[in-house]
């Protein structure tokens, strides 16, 4: 080698080895698209922050805020956090973790909806605690929880619908099947790192008292009293407001290993396959059935009307269940129904009767379900065509809910006109699952490796050892 050509090899090595490293974050390029995704939601996030912060959501269109109750229980932060660590975006993050720490008390004389604060603000702070395992973000979940059991204190254990965080007084006692028995999970999780069994025990207790009133087909209704245990209609179905009741029969069995949801789950699937589903050559659907005879005679209460074939956008959530049940067959199926109804009008309307082929209820309210199932497709089956439809949900939101400072909901999918409203979940869900998607190919994140809450909080399996868990539990 001459001299000149072995000065400048020298150089060059000398030059490589000086440069810094780079972390291993930076190393793994993300596509575009989520590069995009990340964008809009630091705008969005920027916009909560600029025109809604202290309150519980954003109103994207007058750029102000609104609160659930009388004072703010600062849901948006509280759910966007877990979609901000998934992002990287640490600064964010620690912003929230700080400010729930200082500034926020749960010692308010408010009745909260006991349903939504589980999955949102136990989900979000539960999860929060699971990236920092700072003892100061569990005690704020606990003295969280404790408020919570009180809304269980009715003669079934199933809680009441609203519940005082202060006085512990409760009311409400007609709730609907998610609302009755979607708490395993979280309030399992709280016990895990409590070490205190009450939580799951009184979850469990809830779902078992559902369980104990199934029909001899092991189908369930969707509406039930707390106090005398009655249904109060006998409509089974998967759909919103019975929705999560079924995914937490799986997730639960999933992180816990617990055989009693076990025994549920495989009871309850083996049903709903066998009388819930309408299936034809073209389209698989979850509609609605009688419990006890399994007849499509679904009678609308308020309308008076069959409403056997309404389904609603929620229940695209149930694809992801089936596929992570290895039930591709029907969970691919089903994920082409709903995009179907996704392209006819290019966003979904949140209640559909697919025998009449026409909205319900035609608002669009940014919500990720069918956007959740398609990740899940595309990581169990690596088809592109999830991929395909994720980055066409994307463009169609980006459409026909952007505004000038952050995204809206839509009032009606067949005009487009966009409603004053951005409900917490499109921070801690549907965010959340469009950047999965589009990062799936650079393993960061693997979902096999996780189990997210209905609200989008993911929960590392490998956090729950088996024994903790068994004691932590109280499970035999
Ligand atoms: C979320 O709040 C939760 O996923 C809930 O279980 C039902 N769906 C909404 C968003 O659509």
């Amino acid at each position: 080698m001459k001299k000149r050509n072995y000065l400048l090899l020298v150089f060059a090595l000398v030059f490589v080895a000086c440069q810094p490293k780079q972390s291993k974050k930076e190393e793994v390029k993300i596509s575009p698209l989520a590069e995009e995704v990340k964008k809009e939601f630091v705008r969005t996030w920027d916009a909560y922050k600029k025109y809604a912060w202290g309150h519980d959501v954003l109103l994207p269109l007058s750029k102000s805020h609104q609160d659930w109750y009388e004072e703010s229980l600062h849901i948006s932060p509280i759910d966007a956090y877990s979609t901000m660590k998934v992002m990287g975006l640490d600064e964010q993050a620690k912003e929230v973790e700080d400010y729930l720490i200082d500034s926020i008390s749960w010692d308010k004389d408010l009745y909260v909806k006991t349903f939504e604060v589980n999955i949102r603000i136990m989900g979000g702070l539960l999860a929060m605690y699971e990236y920092t395992y700072d003892p100061k973000i569990l005690l704020k979940a606990e003295d969280f929880g404790k408020r919570m059991l009180k809304a269980f204190d009715s003669p079934t254990g199933l809680p009441y619908y609203w519940v005082n965080l202060k006085t512990g007084e409760t009311k409400g006692a007609k709730i609907n099947l998610a609302e009755a028995a979607s708490y395993m999970m979280e309030l399992g999780i709280l016990s895990y790192y409590t070490g205190n069994p009450i939580y799951y025990q009184t979850a469990k207790k809830a779902n078992m008292a559902i369980w104990e009133r199934r029909s001899d087909l092991n189908l369930v209704a969707d509406l039930i009293d707390v106090e005398t245990g009655e249904w109060l209609n006998d409509h089974s179905n998967i759909c919103a407001g019975a929705d999560s009741y079924y995914e937490y029969l799986y997730k639960s069995m999933l992180l816990f290993g617990d055989k009693d949801s076990q025994k549920m789950w495989d009871k309850s699937i083996e049903a709903i396959n066998t009388y819930v589903a309408e299936e034809d050559e073209k389209s698989l659907w979850y509609g609605r059935v009688n419990m006890h005879t399994a007849a499509r005679d679904c009678i609308d209460p308020h309308s008076g009307r069959q409403f056997a074939s309404v389904v609603t956008l929620y229940d695209a959530f149930f694809q992801s269940i089936l596929a992570l049940d290895g039930d591709l067959r029907r969970a691919e199926k089903t994920q082409d129904t709903w995009n179907n109804l996704w392209n006819k009008y290019g966003l979904e309307p949140m209640i559909y009767d697919y025998k009449a082929g026409e909205p319900t209820y035609p608002v669009y309210d940014l919500n990720p379900e069918i956007i959740e199932s398609a990740y899940y497709l595309y990581h169990i089956t690596g088809k592109p065509k999830y991929y395909d439809m994720v980055e066409k949900y994307w463009s169609d939101i980006k459409k026909y809910c952007r505004t000038e400072v952050a995204f809206s909901s839509v009032e009606d999918v067949r005009t487009m006109k966009k409603k004053d409203y951005m409900p917490t979940f499109f921070f801690a869900e549907t965010f959340k699952y469009l950047y999965l998607t589009f990062t799936e190919e650079t393993g960061e994140f693997n979902l096999d490796d996780y189990v997210f809450n209905t609200e989008a909080h993911p929960f590392a399996k490998k956090s729950f050892e088996p024994e903790k868990v068994k004691k932590n539990l109280g499970l035999k």
